[in-house]
C-alpha cells in the first residue's frame, strides 16, 4: 500500500506537517504503508501536475486544495488555499472527514496535529518539540530580533537548512528524521550540517552587508543591496541592527526583477501608523498591513531606489 504525501517544499512548516502526518498515518491508519514524498512550490499555471496523485492514498499538507477525487487527505491554513470557487465548493461538499482547513491557524503543523489528536486519538507527545517550533517559525512568533537573526536554536538553524536546501532527497530524509529524532540531533547530522555551514556563512555575510549599507533616519531603516546582487536575506536583520526602527525598506535586484521590500518592526507593533499594503499597491505592489513589496522590471533599479526613498520619506512623517 502506497501513501503519497505532497507538502509545501523548502518550508519548515511544510516538512514538519509531512512528518506529523506520516507518523500519524503509520500509527493510526496503516502501519505497513510505503510513504512517498513530493514537494510543491508556488508557481504560475496549474497547482498540481498530472500524475501528482498516483498513490493508493494521496495527502496534501500545508498547500492548496484539489477537487481531484484521488486526493484523500488534506490539511491547510493558507488564505489562498482554494485556487478557484470550484475547489472551495468541492471542499465544502466533502463528507470524508479527512479534509481540514483553518485559515486562522498559525502553523499547519499544529493545526494538523491538534486535529488528528481530536479526531483519531493520535498520541502527539513525542512530537511536542517539533510542533512548538513550527508554530513559532510559521507564525513569526520569535521572542526578539536577536533570536531571529543569531539563529542559535537548532530549530532555527534547521529552518535555514530547509529553506536553502538544493536537494530533494535531503529534504525527504529530514521529513523521516523529524518523525523520531530531536531537532538538535538532526541539525548535527552530517547530511544536514555540511550544506548548512555554507548557508549560515552567507547569512552572516548578509548581516555584515546590511550593517555597512543601512541608514536609519526618523525610525525608518533604508538599505540597498542591488550592488551586491543579494536577493534573499533574513527580513529581521534590519531590526536586529536598528532595534529602534519602526520600518525597514530594502532594495534588491535579480535577473527577474528589481524589488522594494517594505516591513514594519514586529517587536514594536504599537508604533506602526501606516498600512504598508496600501502604500505598495499605489506603486503596483501588494502585501499585508504589516509587510509589503513592489516588483519592477529587472532594468528599473534606479527607479526602485527612487521609490524606496519616496516611501521612506512618507513613513517618516
Ligand atoms: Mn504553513
Amino acid at each position: 500500500m502506497r501513501l503519497k504525501v505532497l507538502y509545501h517544499d523548502r518550508c519548515f512548516d511544510g516538512l514538519s506537517s509531512a512528518a506529523v502526518f506520516s507518523r500519524f498515518y503509520r500509527e493510526k491508519i496503516r502501519a505497513d504503508a510505503e510513504i512517498v514524498y513530493q514537494g510543491l512550490a508556488h508557481q504560475a499555471g496549474p497547482v498540481f501536475s498530472p500524475g501528482s496523485f498516483d498513490g493508493d492514498e494521496n495527502a496534501v499538507v500545508d498547500f492548496r486544495y484539489s477537487a481531484d477525487p484521488k486526493l484523500t487527505w488534506w490539511f491547510d491554513h493558507h488564505q489562498s488555499a482554494f485556487p478557484s470557487e470550484l475547489e472551495r465548493r468541492a471542499f465544502e461538499a466533502d463528507r470524508s472527514g479527512r479534509k481540514f482547513f483553518d485559515p486562522k491557524a498559525k502553523s499547519c503543523t499544529k493545526f494538523l496535529c491538534d486535529t488528528v489528536v481530536r479526531e483519531f486519538g493520535f498520541d502527539a507527545g513525542p512530537l511536542a518539540e517539533l510542533v512548538h517550533w513550527a508554530e513559532i517559525i510559521d507564525g513569526a512568533l520569535f521572542p526578539d530580533a536577536k533570536a531571529a537573526v543569531e539563529l542559535k536554536e537548532p530549530a532555527l538553524q534547521l529552518m535555514v537548512g530547509i529553506e536553502g536546501s538544493e536537494d530533494a532527497a535531503q529534504r525527504h530524509r529530514i521529513i523521516g528524521d523529524l518523525q523520531r529524532l530531536p531537532l538538535a540531533q538532526i541539525v548535527a547530522a552530517p547530511y544536514v550540517a555540511r550544506p548548512l555551514e555554507k548557508l549560515l556563512e552567507a547569512h552572516r555575510q548578509n548581516v555584515e552587508l546590511v550593517r555597512r549599507v543601512a541608514t536609519c533616519e526618523g525610525k525608518v531603516v533604508l538599505f540597498d543591496l542591488t550592488a551586491e546582487g543579494v536577493e534573499n536575506f533574513n527580513k529581521f536583520i534590519a531590526y536586529y541592527l536598528h532595534p529602534e526602527a519602526r520600518y525597514a525598506i530594502g532594495v534588491t535586484s535579480s535577473k527577474s526583477r528589481a524589488k522594494i521590500s517594505v516591513g514594519s518592526n514586529p517587536w514594536r507593533p504599537g508604533e506602526r501608523t501606516h498600512d504598508l499594503s496600501k502604500i505598495c499597491e499605489r506603486y503596483g505592489g501588494g502585501g499585508h498591513a504589516v509587510v509589503g513589496a513592489i516588483s519592477l522590471p529587472p532594468g528599473d533599479v534606479q527607479r526602485a531606489r527612487e521609490l524606496a526613498r519616496d516611501i521612506a520619506r512618507e513613513l517618516q512623517s
